[in-house]
């Protein structure tokens, strides 16, 4: 069965960046790989997909035919990707390489929150092994708080997508702090880095909500890629490698 690699994370996160740099990696190490392309709103994509969304609708020829702005035009586009999705799917199915790297909406909230998501899902998971890859922007985490925040929005994702999901440090190039993977790793080391840099109602919150965050974080080894440098592709790939094989289960 061919392995789908579904890219997840908030607008900006590298989405696109890492598709492209994932799949000429996997080209470079002789596998066969297709570009899917979910993003309706998208203008150009680095890569040439094989099947690209917007031969069957763009945001903006929504906004025309149904005089709606950009946001409503969005939540109308991931109300048809939901209604298509097994259409999507069976399509997809005809690509013949082992990987289907797919890219997906700018506005991951509208895709995961609404029913788009758990249905393109449903879809891909008949025809192929499926799984997520959640998008952390290494560059945007500044606090122990913000570490918190975007793994409680990863868990989220998790529950609403179900099925394997791992999750990857982004702009492993730019990163704001050099503790990161430490912060990642050692929940001790998290919660006094918590009690130093946060104070008062958010400190008590931020480590009341690390509790629920560590297990998510202790059942994955963390990784940090750059998509620009290509530094970390090989351990996201055995990250991948070891969730869709029949071996392993991070779900
Ligand atoms: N420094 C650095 N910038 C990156 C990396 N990956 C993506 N970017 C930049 O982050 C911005 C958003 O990337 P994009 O792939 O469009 O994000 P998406 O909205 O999640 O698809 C762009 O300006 C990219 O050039 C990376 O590994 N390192
Ligand atoms: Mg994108």
């Amino acid at each position: 069965m061919p392995i789908q690699v579904v890219f997840i994370g908030p607008a900006g996160s590298g989405k696109t960046t890492l598709v492209k740099a994932y799949g000429d990696w996997l080209s470079r190490s002789g596998r066969s790989v297709s570009f899917i392309n979910l993003d309706p709103g998208v203008e150009e994509t680095p890569y040439s997909p094989s099947f690209d969304i917007r031969v069957l609708f763009t945001v903006e020829e929504i906004m025309r035919k149904e005089s709606l702005g950009p946001n409503g035009a969005m939540i109308r586009a991931m109300d048809i990707l939901a209604e298509r999705s097994f259409e999507l799917a069976s399509r997809i199915n005809t690509l013949e390489e082992n990987y289907r790297l797919i890219d997906t909406p700018g506005q991951s909230e509208l895709f995961v929150f609404r029913s788009a998501g758990p249905e393109i899902m449903r879809g891909l998971s008949e025809v192929g092994r499926t799984i997520v890859v959640f998008l952390i922007d290494g560059q945007l985490i500044c606090s122990p708080s913000d570490l918190i925040a975007v793994f409680s929005l990863a868990a989220a994702c998790r529950l609403r997508l179900n099925v394997p999901f791992v999750h990857v440090v982004t702009k492993a190039d730019v990163l704001s702090r050099s503790d990161l993977e430490r912060l990642m790793q050692e929940p001790e080391y998290l919660q006094g880095r918590i009690v130093e840099e946060e104070a008062g109602l958010l400190q008590e919150y931020v480590l009341e909500h690390s509790k629920i965050v560590h297990p998510f974080l202790r059942r994955q080894r963390t990784v940090l890629v750059s998509a620009l440098s290509g530094a970390g592709l090989d351990l996201m790939d055995s990250l991948i490698h070891d969730a869709t094989c029949e071996c392993g289960d991070l779900r």
